[in-house]
């Protein structure tokens, strides 16, 4: 047996050689992806998954909407299924993009037949596997095939979905995205390179007892999937908060034993900094994720990262996560747990059809 964490920490440092294979994949479906695209008049969009997926399915949503305007919400799968009056579901013009790294989940595959059922309209799926049921049962599939993984936690998975994600919405967009995100794969090495020691010493403080995520615009879902995979893989107290809703009651929380993670944003780093500052005055340990640095020197628990991409915002997005991931992976370890198969959880939740009686 792997010893405790090794599959882990092997999935997240490949993150740069996996991402360049998804960049190669997904050039090599743009043909197909075109020709689906103008079979297709799509006035609507709705995004779903589930856990990790679903938080992808959020990060999908808003860079649809920025990047190709068109109206779109994410819904947790489960959502579709049982509440499909709440959701709307639309017509044929509606598109279902369904997310999962198994292509298995019971409540995904649920919602492709309620959706079929009820809108008609074509389903894209975002997966790992492209011989899995939900693979076979969509219209149009973008693999991400060298990001399966042995954890039960999503890391690599996850990020090289979110670029495809965001592949697929800068295309779509009349982006070159060949050119915009190939230099993805280098940031990443030279983030976990450059951070990982910053990233094991927050890890291994066990002073620190309360992790905070805080996002704004297409950084809320990668805010909610870092809160989970500390929640996950390490079994801590994690919460994830769009960043201006923090000062709304869940700053009650906040002390010295809380790490409060602010992923900022470019147009609203302004406001997403005086969130930060206000924690940090709380007596908070503040790590601030920023395309250029907060420039910020006083105070010991003030700590930066600089992802440095000179990429637009809605392309960097996926870079914000693997610094987070080792955090996580450190704490577990730190915590005793082993990450590669956290405690109560399956790799895939498979249950009997919610549709069955
Ligand atoms: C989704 C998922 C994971 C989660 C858990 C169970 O799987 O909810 O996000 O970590 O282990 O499965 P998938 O549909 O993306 O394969």
């Amino acid at each position: 047996m792997a010893e405790r964490g090794f599959h882990t920490l092997t999935e997240i440092s490949s993150q740069p050689d996996v991402w360049s294979a998804t960049l190669t994949e997904f050039q090599s479906l743009v043909p197909a992806l075109d020709r689906f695209w103008q079979q297709h008049t799509i006035q609507r969009i709705i995004c779903t998954g589930c856990g990790s997926t679903y938080y992808l399915s959020l990060v999908a949503a808003s860079l649809f909407q920025a990047l190709n305007h068109i109206p779109t919400q994410a819904r947790p799968a489960s959502e579709v299924v049982l509440f499909p009056e709440v959701v709307q579901l639309g017509d044929a013009s509606t598109l279902l993009v369904t997310i999962s790294r198994s292509g298995e989940t019971t409540e995904t595959l649920d919602a492709v037949e309620v959706f079929r059922a009820r809108a008609g309209g074509p389903v894209l799926a975002i997966t790992c596997y492209g011989d899995s049921s939900l693979a076979r049962q969509a219209d149009f599939v973008l693999t991400a095939s060298a990001a399966q993984e042995q954890s039960v936690a999503q890391t690599r998975s996850f990020s090289s979905m979110t670029l495809l994600a965001q592949a697929l919405a800068g295309h779509l967009g009349g982006q070159d995205v060949a050119t915009i995100l190939r230099p993805l794969p280098a940031i990443a090495r030279r983030l976990l390179d450059e951070y990982r020691p910053l990233a094991q010493t927050l890890g291994e403080t066990m002073a620190i007892q309360r992790f905070f995520f805080l996002g704004t615009g297409f950084l809320y879902g990668m805010a909610c999937e870092a809160m989970l995979k500390m929640k996950e893989m390490s079994l801590s107290y994690s919460e994830a908060f769009h960043t201006l809703e923090f000062r709304h009651g869940p700053m009650s929380m906040v002390d010295e034993h809380s790490l409060v993670i602010g992923l900022l944003s470019e147009n609203a780093q302004r406001h997403e900094m005086a969130v930060l500052e206000q924690m940090q005055q709380a007596g908070a340990h503040v790590l601030a994720i920023s395309e250029e640095g907060t420039g910020r020197t006083e105070g010991a628990q003030w700590h930066d990262v600089m992802l440095g991409s000179g990429m637009p915002a809605w392309a960097r997005t996926v870079a914000y996560l693997p610094v987070l991931h080792l955090l996580a992976y450190y704490r577990a370890m730190a915590n005793q747990q082993n990450p590669d198969r956290p405690a109560r959880l399956d790799a895939v939740v498979m249950l009997k059809s919610l549709l069955m009686g």
